[in-house]
């Protein structure tokens, strides 16, 4: 009998919980449930509706018994850098705010005034992003000093889940390295740093890596849901788990993790946390294994996202990827990393205020915007690779995209022709996959993380698009 473990991928648009096994050598994977996820406005805030997607789990685990598919373990993922405060009864300080939110202007400098950006990477190895926790924290410190007070706790979105699911608080090594607060070398957190910024040591948990088990179900949950598991942590980071998914065992290649971002790097022993790496942008985050994620964010899908919704949601991604082909002689480019395309009013203002800013001729129809960002995207991987190949002092000679954005055949046509790599695209649900394979490693269903990459690598179709 095959033994299910169970998912949450949870992403900025939407959240899945996903049941996976291994069948005749293969893995398998079925969606349960899916819901919706975004930011919402509250007390103008940028916030995440944590409350409901908790109900949105426990009716996942519910449908697992109905389907007959009991899940022996569970590990949640999500985007990185989001946190709760919990004060010393478990209750959430303030609203639960998202990386998106304005809350972080000008929080770099106030941190700059403490520890200067090229000292934070020599310690952290982690890229400048405006959203990390480190800046995130230090918004909390200036608009809401008594929450930091009365701060007992702090917890990664995945922790805080954990935390709802089984009553324990520890934070998740991959997630936290996003926090810009552990130290690169050590592994460990970066008590000093947490000094120098006034934040509370004591309200940074223990650290526990991917494959740890923190224990059952609460009691009055398992009764709910009808059965108990052990949570199981993955990487709780979503591109943690992305990358583990990778369906290949060799380094003569690239990946991009891709979703509501592209990122876009290599899997590396140790850390680069050269000047010339901090200069370039690029992030070491910590992975399974202690292996780091040598990658740069680039904006992503989140821009054709964003549009699809301003045109009310009418069209599918694949309907998009047509109408963008159909435009494909438009010629302008915006630079897709640009920060006008982090939290915009508008995005697809923002696309046509870039290009007339920037004196090009402006999109004016859907496939003319998604043009303009697809193929701005596909240059600014050319891009990427070229710094890569510098900073690793190699070449790559393809490119591996997994995630939900590897379905996007025009794109990958497109990354093809931009880089001149092979690009190999799938699988799609990399993420949830990584996420199981890290608890069945835990249970030993795989010897190594290359045998479960073969696995991987024969139990989803993987399309290659040539240079
Ligand atoms: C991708 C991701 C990126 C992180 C960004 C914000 O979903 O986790 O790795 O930089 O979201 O947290």
């Amino acid at each position: 009998m095959s033994k299910y473990y169970a998912a949450v991928d949870m992403g900025a648009s939407s959240g899945r919980l996903m049941v996976g096994w291994t069948e005749n050598g293969k893995m398998q994977l079925e969606e349960i449930h899916r819901f919706e996820n975004g930011m919402v406005k509250k007390d103008d805030e940028l916030c995440w509706e944590f409350d409901r997607i908790f109900r949105e789990i426990v009716t996942g685990l519910k449908k697992c018994k109905e389907l007959g598919k009991i899940p022996v373990s569970l590990g949640v993922d999500t985007w990185g850098v989001d946190f709760v405060l919990l004060d010393k009864d478990g209750g959430v300080l303030g609203n639960t705010v998202g990386y998106r939110d304005h809350r972080t202007d000008g929080m770099d400098e106030e941190v700059y005034k403490i520890i200067s950006q090229n000292d934070l990477y020599a310690r952290t190895g982690i890229q400048k992003a405006i959203y990390n926790t480190i800046y995130q924290l230090m918004a909390v410190k200036k608009k809401y000093p008594q929450y930091m007070e009365q701060a007992d706790s702090l917890l990664f979105v995945p922790d805080y889940f954990h935390y709802l699911l089984c009553g324990k608080k520890v934070n998740e090594y991959t997630e936290a390295t996003t926090s810009q607060l552990i130290n690169a070398q050590t592994n460990d957190w970066d008590y000093e740093l947490m000094d120098m910024l006034g934040y509370k040591k004591a309200m940074f948990n223990e650290l526990v890596m991917p494959g740890t088990s923190l224990g059952n179900l609460r009691p009055e949950l398992a009764e709910e849901i009808g059965y108990d598991l052990e949570i199981v942590v993955p990487c709780t980071h979503d591109t943690g788990s992305a990358v583990l998914a990778v369906p290949a065992n060799d380094d003569d290649f690239v990946y991009i993790s891709s979703g509501t971002w592209s990122l876009m790097g290599v899997e590396m022993a140790r850390p680069d946390c050269s000047q010339q790496s901090c200069d370039l942008n690029f992030t070491n985050e910590g992975g399974y294994n202690h292996r780091f994620r040598h990658l740069k964010n680039i904006m992503g899908l989140w821009m054709i996202q964003s549009v699809r919704h301003e045109y009310g949601d009418k069209y599918g991604f694949a309907e998009i990827c047509e109408m963008a082909e159909e435009a494909k002689d438009f010629p302008s480019r915006v630079d897709a990393n640009d920060n006008c395309f982090l939290s915009p009013d508008n995005m697809t203002q923002a696309v046509k205020d870039y290009c007339k800013n920037s004196g090009q001729q402006v999109p004016e129809t859907l496939g003319e915007i998604a043009t303009v960002i697809y193929t701005s995207l596909a240059e600014c991987y050319a891009r990427t690779v070229k710094e890569l190949e510098e900073t690793t002092g190699r070449t790559y000679s393809r490119i591996h995209v997994v995630g939900g954005g590897s379905n996007a055949g025009y794109l990958n046509e497109l990354t093809a022709k931009a880089t001149g790599k092979e690009v190999h695209a799938g699988p799609g649900e990399a993420t949830a996959i990584g996420n199981i394979t890290a608890q069945m490693l835990k249970a030993k269903e795989f010897a190594s993380v290359e045998a479960a990459r073969d696995v991987i690598h024969e139990s989803f179709g993987i399309k290659i698009y040539q240079a």
